[in-house]
């Protein structure tokens, strides 16, 4: 065989290859010739190359995205015959919107484009199915939807009948972020006043820091609006990962000359084409924020106009109290939310305009020169600013100062904190991430500062949180009634957390006194202060459950302590457990009812979610699979048997608090008298009727894929048609206040529980971390390349593309000291629990952390143990403030996050 030529030895083994295809059949291999040319005419059978032509055919094409939790957002062709899809491809067609400014184009990633495939697998849910066997023993019964929907409308009335309104919870998840699937499962809610948790929070996903600033987290850049920044600092951010198809304006603007800094403790898949790598410590994220301001400070590297105008650094504060100078402090029945400045020009003390006690709404500060600096005295009293105190604060972080704690060296930080501060346009961005750390709001709060003392906001830049509340005034009326019917709503982790018992678990898994030390109070002290904000009307929760309806949530491998969790919950909801899903998912699996949907390609549907300008069409390539249904259209059916069994009944309505719940006219007000029937009545309502579709019709858009949406889009400003969206612009060229209590930007909180944890100011906190128990290594748990949550995890596809099985990432060093091979088992345990999962050699992660990317299904490890029974979790006591301006409970906006990197783990070969 050496002998042979390269050409030759080919044509052998093509040829040993077909005689084993043709081995069984009558041939025999020495009647096959080799070819010389096999383009050529003398070619005796070209047939079958038919079968590959055919497959790029097909009876139509429709348009799709994916309506999971990927904040992607991308248009799809969906290639359909004989009723099946048979393939997607990205779609590619949106317009450049100005010509300095890259395309969108082409957006997607390798998950969006195996849906095909997944959505024919074996998890998929065909049919209406009841239990009959022990909850989660796997045994169950086909039902028609007439029969199951029935049933389950009698158990829902029962439940109205024996307890009483507000024992229902009808939680939809992140599985369901399009417009007309997201709506359904609310608008039911707000009909039936079932519970519903904050997603945001619930996931951990809420970015608390930048309500506290800017009182809005939901305002930031649409993606190609980094293109023109000239520095881009990436916090607890793996783009390249987990924002597949945006992550290339950010590499765009790195060509067009911005300095692109990582700061991530693991050399990420982002980090590597950054220009420099911040190894920072897990969890040390306040520290180098602080380090920065106090370099800032230090070397007067801020703008006094911008921190004047736009930030609270000149409101007067009390040097006796330690709080804000208010009107009722020295004005008879003067209001509390009216607050001062030192005007240089008068030398006296001026109302501020623009807070939320303020009848001008306007921050312009119109002749008025704020001190920033000094002490005064106002109606006798000693007054100093919120500047001086940030000052005093920052001096104790400087990077020398702070080394020890972040790892990063003081030059690193004098380095970047002068590259940042005169950047043109400078953009922190944030991962998701920041939510999931007890110290993010300390992380976001001291970021803001950097921004604020900087000038960076509006068209100069500002913190990037990957999401932007778009203006949707008829998706509001259609989820949530125009806030006229609301669920119950609940702050999500918090919420979590309590009913979940979990503070028990956490008990068994932390040391107090380390705790203490680490975060700022203990268990004994964070009870006490949920305590404090339920009772205090902060935060509200609404106590033990009898059923749940569960849409589009995955919550049994999501939460924390996870099978004492689920142990709990079901316990909990004894009367009725729905899961409304398209796959059996770790959640599904406990069902007493489960009702299947229809997936991306099979809805009528629309999406925005995500931080671009276009509102993508799931035109309904396919007709749902099995029996599926749409979300939309199942709660259609639900709503009408519900009605149904009450008139039956005899039951009209419940009166529930301020609200009647009209059960005899439920289906009629679900389906606007019976004009919403269906999820293509629902999609065409919202695109007729919606102001930033601009009267295109919904047949146009289904053609084209998407709809670019309008001036009308934006909620804050404009949406400008040939420009990409920058935050806040409004309140830096228009002046208008921002939505916090003083109307700036805020740096000051003199919330009872802001003083009490002694964070008045922004300053830093250590996470809890493995010092807060005895378990020596950090385990932190970002999203995976290879699948949206637990969303196409078992793909074959995806399954190849990584070690198959779930997996743990190790640094080679602390392997070798455990024992550990590359690819071998290993034990994963703390207090909380533990877990099997195999060991894969990672050298660019810390010797001192485990990571395990997030997202595996509980049934694909070892004993169905899951990662997350190894996530000892709390809650952030800051973020259950309220009563005071902007904080106190607001959906999406602010409540307190469940928290995933809070743990210590120790890891040992199986
Ligand atoms: N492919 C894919 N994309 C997704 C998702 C998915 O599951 N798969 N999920 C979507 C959703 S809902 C979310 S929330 C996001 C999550 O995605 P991201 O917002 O990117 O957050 P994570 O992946 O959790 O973590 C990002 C990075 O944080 C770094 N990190 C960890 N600990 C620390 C720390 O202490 N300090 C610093 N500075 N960095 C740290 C790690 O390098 C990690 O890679 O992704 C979204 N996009
Ligand atoms: N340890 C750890 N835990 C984490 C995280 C972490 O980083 N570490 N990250 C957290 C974060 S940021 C997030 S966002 C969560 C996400 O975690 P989950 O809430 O578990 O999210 P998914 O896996 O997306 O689950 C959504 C479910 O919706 C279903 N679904 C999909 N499409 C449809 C539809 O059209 N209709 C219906 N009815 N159902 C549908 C899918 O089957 C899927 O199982 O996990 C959180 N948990
Ligand atoms: S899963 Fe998300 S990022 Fe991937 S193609 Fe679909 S919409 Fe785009
Ligand atoms: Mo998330």
């Amino acid at each position: 065989m050496l002998r042979m030529k390269r050409r030759d030895f080919l044509r052998t083994s093509s040829l040993t290859g077909a005689g084993v295809i043709a081995a069984n059949r009558a041939w025999a291999l020495n009647r096959l010739e080799p070819l010389e040319d096999t383009l050529g005419e003398e070619y005796p059978y070209r047939d079958w190359e038919d079968l590959y032509r055919r497959e790029f055919t097909w009876d139509k094409i429709g348009k799709s995205a994916h309506c999971i939790n990927c904040v992607g957002n991308c248009a799809f062709n969906v290639y359909v015959k004989d009723g099946i899809v048979l393939r997607e491809e990205q779609l590619a067609a949106y317009p450049q919107i100005a010509p300095d400014v890259p395309d969108p184009n082409p957006r997607g990633c390798q998950k969006g484009s195996i849906h095909s495939a997944a959505m024919y697998e074996g998890d998929r849910l065909r049919y209406p199915l009841k239990r009959v066997g022990e909850r989660g023993e796997g045994k169950w019964q086909r039902m028609s939807w007439e029969e199951i929907t029935t049933e389950i409308a009698d158990k829902i009335i029962d439940i109205y009948e024996t307890y009483g309104p507000g024992k229902l919870m009808t939680h939809t998840g992140s599985g369901n972020l399009s417009m007309v699937r997201f709506a359904a499962p609310y608008r039911f809610a707000s009909l039936v006043g079932g519970v519903q948790l904050d997603i945001f929070t619930d996931v951990g996903d809420l970015n608390t820091g930048a309500h506290l600033a800017y009182g809005n987290p939901l305002e930031s850049f649409t993606s190609d609006a980094w293109f023109d920044a000239d520095y881009i600092m990436m916090s607890l951010f793996n783009p390249n990962a987990t924002r597949i198809p945006d992550a290339h304006y950010i590499w765009e603007a790195k060509w067009n000359g911005a300095r692109v800094v990582s700061v991530a403790p693991d050399y990420n898949p982002s980090s590597i084409h950054a220009d420099l790598w911040i190894s920072v410590k897990p969890g040390t994220d306040p520290f180098l924020a602080m380090s920065f301001v106090n370099v800032i400070i230090a070397e007067e590297l801020y703008k006094p106009g911008f921190m004047k105008e736009q930030t609270d650094l000149p409101v007067l504060v009390r040097a006796d109290t330690g709080r804000l100078l208010r009107e009722a402090d020295i004005v008879d029945g003067g209001s509390d939310q009216v607050f001062y400045h030192w005007d240089l020009v008068s030398g006296a003390a001026v109302p501020i305009k623009g807070s939320m006690g303020s009848d001008e709404k306007t921050i312009a500060l119109a002749g008025v020169d704020p001190a920033l600096e000094g002490t005064f005295e106002v109606g006798g009293l000693p007054v100093t600013t919120v500047f001086e105190k940030v000052k005093t604060e920052a001096a104790r972080y400087s990077p020398e100062d702070t080394a020890d704690v972040t790892g990063v060296a003081p030059e690193t930080v004098r380095q970047e904190a002068r590259a940042f501060a005169r950047a043109r346009k400078a953009i922190l961005m944030h991962g998701f991430n920041i939510g999931r750390y007890s110290n993010g709001i300390y992380t976001g709060w001291a970021q803001a500062l950097m921004l604020g003392l900087t000038g960076h906001g509006g068209k100069a830049g500002g913190i990037d949180t990957s999401w932007i509340d778009w203006n949707h005034p008829k998706w509001l009326e259609l989820a949530l009634f125009g806030f006229r019917k609301l669920p119950r709503l609940e702050p999500g982790g918090m919420g979590e957390f309590v009913r979940g018992h979990m503070i028990d678990h956490a008990r068994a898994h932390y040391d107090p006194a380390k705790l203490k030390e680490r975060v700022g109070f203990d268990l004994d002290e964070l009870q006490e202060m949920i305590d404090e904000s339920v009772g205090q009307g902060w935060m509200p929760y609404h106590g033990e459950m009898k059923g749940l309806i569960s849409i589009a949530d995955n919550k049994f491998r999501r939460n924390k302590f996870a099978d004492k969790y689920r142990a709990r919950i079901l316990e909990e909801v004894s009367e009725l457990f729905v899961d409304i899903n398209v796959r059996m998912d770790s959640t599904a699996q406990w069902a007493d009812y489960l009702l299947p949907a229809a997936s991306h390609y099979e809805a009528w549907d629309l999406r925005t979610v995500g931080y671009h300008r276009f509102m993508n069409v799931f035109s309904k390539p396919v007709d749902p699979i099995g029996e599926a249904r749409p979300d939309w259209d199942i709660m259609v059916l639900l709503t009408q048997k519900i009605q149904e069994r009450a008139i039956a009944r005899s039951i009209t309505s419940y009166e529930d608090g301020a609200v009647t719940r009209d059960f005899h006219t439920i289906h009629d007000d679900y389906t606007m008298g019976g004009m919403l029937m269906t999820d293509y009545d629902a999609t065409k309502w919202l695109v007729d009727n919606s102001p930033e579709i601009g009267g295109v019709s919904l047949e146009e858009g289904a053609e084209r894929g998407f709809f670019v949406m309008t001036a009308e889009a934006g909620a804050n400003q404009p949406l400008p048609p040939d420009e990409p969206y920058n935050p806040f612009v409004a309140q830096t060229e228009g002046k208008k206040p921002y939505d916090t209590l003083t109307g700036r930007i805020t740096f000051f909180c003199d919330h009872p529980t802001f003083v009490r944890l002694g964070a008045t100011v922004p300053t830093a906190r250590l996470n809890a971390g493995p010092e807060a128990s005895s378990y020596p290594l950090s385990f932190y748990s970002p999203h995976t390349r290879w699948g949206i949550h637990s969303n196409w995890r078992s793909n074959k596809f995806m399954m190849r593309l990584q070690r198959g099985e779930p997996n743990i990432y190790i640094n080679p060093r602390l392997a070798a000291r455990k024992g550990i091979a590359d690819g071998s088992k290993v034990r994963i345990f703390n207090g909380a629990g533990e877990f099997f999962a195999q060991a894969k050699f990672y050298p660019s992660l810390p010797e001192t952390s485990i990571m395990m990317e997030h997202g595996w299904e509980p049934h694909q490890y070892d004993q169905w143990k899951p990662m997350n029974n190894a996530m000892a979790t709390l809650i952030q006591p800051l973020e259950l403030a309220g009563g005071w301006g902007h904080l106190g409970f607001k959906l999406f906006k602010w409540n307190a996050n469940q928290l995933a990197h809070e743990s210590g783990v120790d890891v040992e070969p199986v």
